[in-house]
């Protein structure tokens, strides 16, 4: 069977270099943003996302192992039990060995996937000890940031479009007016809502993706390992502009990143064109607004 042995091969070599290249053997080159004709993840810049790369590797391995395993009975009984080749049928309707062999098995197997995927999903879950705690509220069209430990820094994050002038210089659909500043090295707590509907929270190389739900809280964390920009975008359809609803992320060193907020907090408090100023309402007695506060929009 030339063919048959023929289209097998051609199938297990398909599978391995997709299974190489999902363990990490693609471009070194690729960035912090999608590229075109991408097949693997973004590289890792947190320690979150290190961990789904390699869970999604393991479970990548084992269906592979999987379908081939299966692709090969099926065609091997095609073949030896065809009418033609076996004209008598086996009577046989039960096999006790096989039958717990094809019970145990599976299980076994969901077990191996099961205890490093509830591992992983309570490490992203929350970080114990947070250096800073960030407020993301999703709204219809654009990202607001809280800065809840800098006396509530806000601003907004718009996406620069074809009026702006800096529109040329960015990357189309993932450049923003004001991207979010964050330090290098730190755990930082993320707490995401929505001002109107359902938004989605999504930073693929930092590994973090949260829904923004009005009326609720929802936490995550982030340690990014390494300065850059990371892109992503809202991840939840939210209507007629959820396409163009970008995220960027500038990680910079402790240092520069103090500075940044010192800047910041001039600016985006002397500036009567900032984007959105919010206000909690109503207004808290004392300190900073409590997580899950639903801010009111107000304009300058
Ligand atoms: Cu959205």
């Amino acid at each position: 069977m030339p063919l048959l042995r023929r289209l097998l091969a051609a199938a297990f070599l398909a599978t391995l270099g997709t299974t190489l290249y999902g363990l990490g053997f693609a471009d070194p080159a690729l960035a912090d943003l999608p590229r075109n004709w991408q097949m693997g993840m973004q590289p890792a810049a947190s320690p979150v996302q290190e961990q789904i790369i390699s869970l999604h590797n393991l479970v990548l391995v084992i269906i592979t192992v999987i379908t081939l395993f299966v692709g090969a009975l099926l065609a091997y009984v095609i073949w030896r039990f065809s009418a033609e080749k076996n004209p008598n049928p086996s009577q046989t309707s039960h096999n006790t060995v096989l039958e717990v062999a094809w019970t145990v098995i599976p299980c076994l197997i969901l077990v191996v996937i099961a205890i490093p995927s509830f591992r992983l999903i309570y490490f992203q879950d929350r970080v114990a000890e947070a250096d800073m705690t960030l407020k993301v509220t999703g709204r219809q069209w654009y990202w607001e940031y809280t800065y809840t430990d800098a006396d509530n820094l806000n601003f907004g994050s718009r996406p620069l479009d074809s009026k702006n002038t800096r529109w040329q210089q960015g990357i189309r659909l993932l450049d923003v007016d004001e991207p979010l500043v964050l330090p290098v090295g730190k755990n930082i707590r993320i707490l995401t809502t929505s001002a109107d509907v359902i938004h989605s929270f999504f930073v693929p190389a930092l590994g973090v993706q949260r829904y923004a739900i009005p009326g609720r809280t929802i936490e995550t964390w982030v340690r990014i390992d390494r300065p850059g920009t990371f892109y992503g975008q809202c991840n939840q359809i939210c209507g007629e502009d959820h396409a163009n609803m970008p995220i960027a992320v500038r990680a910079l060193p402790e240092a520069e990143f103090t500075a940044w907020l010192a800047e910041a907090k001039k600016k985006f408090a002397a500036n009567e064109t900032a984007p959105i100023r919010a206000e909690a309402a109503p207004a808290p007695a004392q300190g900073p607004a409590p997580a899950g506060t639903v801010l009111a929009a107000v304009r300058p």
